[in-house]
Formats: structure tokens, C-alpha cells, sequence
């Protein structure tokens, strides 16, 4: 077997990660060694009195600028050659389902979550190899986009979801949203599941399942028709 994918993330707030890291899936991809997931604190690696990761900008302005010292050298710490420094910032490329899967190739990916107003600019241009964003809403902390990211990147990893099919066949594989799904009773409070799921004709059932997936597309996301 291959090594674990290595995750780093380097954040102020570990603790935010703490529920996300040791339930669910992430927990179980960690124990069977399919990654192997560190939290890395900046401000163990400031060296004043108060242990400042964060300053006022230059130029005046609201808000507080992560300093760029504590953040490199947290990254230092742990980056290997091959490792992507992922800068998480609303001014990164939007995350999608092919960069989760771009990304689940690699073998080491160093996460730097700012919070606040944002980081100092030499991070940007000379820590990180890659922004990105989670999409147009307003964060105050770019740890829970990380872990928007490494959610969306563990359960592509190899082996991670057991090869059962699901992977594929989920919500924008394919690109389409996901066609209705009904489980027993046959009959829930006078709403009857639709006949054809019942009938045993797997042929039909997967051409109403594929009609399904793109008239629910064209309803709610005609942005992704035709792709
Ligand atoms: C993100 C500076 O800290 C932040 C604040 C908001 C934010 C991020 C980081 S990353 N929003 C996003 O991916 O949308």
C-alpha cells in the first residue's frame, strides 16, 4: 500500500478542526492510513512576549493583517519538496469538483488558513502555490473552507470510500445534479414511491433516472447543462 497522503493545516484555531478531524470519514481515512492529517499553530512560532501572529495594515484601514514571519515559518516546518501550499482566500480560484480531484492526486498538501481581514501579501506570492475559495460568501475564517477542501479531497483519496460505486455516481459526477431517491416505506403518509423504482427493469429504471438528473439539472443549475 501507498503512503498516507500528508495534510497540514496550518491555522490560529486548531480547535475548530477538532470534530471535523475525529468523526466521520476523516477519522476513519486517518486510521486505516489512507492520510495522515497535523495541525500546525503560527503562534507557536512567534517569539514575543505576546505572541502576536496579526498587526494593523500599513497604510491604514480597518481590520488586522496576519503577519507573515508566524506563517512561514509554520509551513516550514512541515513542507517537504513536492508539498502544494494552498492559501485559502476569497480571492482564490473557485473550488470545484475537478480540483478536489486534482488535488487528491498529490501526495503532500499544506492548507494556510487566515482569519481576520486576511494575510500578508508576501504569503500570497511567495508561500503559497495555489489560492482558493469556496465560493462567494463572507467568511471570517478560512480554516472552514479548509476543511470544506479536505472533505471534498479525502473521499476521492484511493480506498478511502471503499470502491462501493458511490464516488461516481454522486451529485455533479457527470456533472449533472443527482436524480430522486426513495427508500422504504413504498407508501409514506399517502406519498407512493414512483412504480418504475419498483419494477426490477433496471434498464428503464436507469433511463428514468437519467431523464430525472436532467430535468432537475435544467430546473435548478441550467448553468450546468451542456458541459
Ligand atoms: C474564504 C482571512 O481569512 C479568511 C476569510 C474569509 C475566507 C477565507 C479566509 S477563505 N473565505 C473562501 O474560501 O471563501
Amino acid at each position: 500500500m501507498s503512503d498516507p497522503v500528508k495534510i497540514d493545516i496550518v491555522t490560529i484555531f486548531p480547535g475548530m478542526l477538532n470534530g471535523f478531524l475525529d468523526e466521520s470519514m476523516m477519522k476513519r481515512a486517518a486510521k486505516m492510513g489512507h492520510v495522515a492529517f497535523r495541525t500546525i499553530n503560527p503562534r507557536e512560532f512567534t517569539t514575543d512576549i505576546h505572541r502576536t501572529v496579526d498587526d494593523r495594515p500599513y497604510g491604514g484601514g480597518p481590520g488586522m493583517v496576519m503577519m507573515p514571519d508566524p506563517l512561514f515559518a509554520a509551513v516550514e516546518s512541515v513542507r517537504t519538496p513536492p508539498a502544494r501550499v494552498i492559501l485559502m482566500t476569497p480571492q482564490g480560484r473557485p473550488f470545484k469538483q475537478e480540483t478536489a480531484c486534482e488535488l487528491a492526486k498529490d501526495k503532500h498538501l499544506v492548507f494556510v488558513c487566515g482569519q481576520y481581514e486576511g494575510v500578508d501579501e508576501r504569503v500570497r506570492e511567495k508561500l503559497a502555490t495555489d489560492e482558493i475559495s469556496i465560493g462567494d460568501y463572507v467568511l471570517t475564517s478560512g480554516t472552514l473552507a479548509a476543511a470544506v477542501v479536505i472533505d471534498a479531497v479525502v473521499r476521492l483519496i484511493p480506498g478511502v470510500l471503499g470502491g462501493d460505486g458511490s464516488t461516481e455516481e454522486e451529485s455533479f459526477n457527470g456533472g449533472l445534479l443527482e436524480y430522486p431517491q426513495y427508500t422504504r416505506p413504498p407508501v409514506f403518509r399517502g406519498m407512493e414511491v414512483p412504480a418504475i423504482l419498483l419494477s426490477g427493469d433496471h434498464g428503464r429504471i436507469a433511463k428514468w433516472r437519467a431523464e430525472q438528473s436532467r430535468i432537475r439539472t435544467a430546473q435548478r443549475r441550467p448553468d450546468l447543462m451542456g458541459r
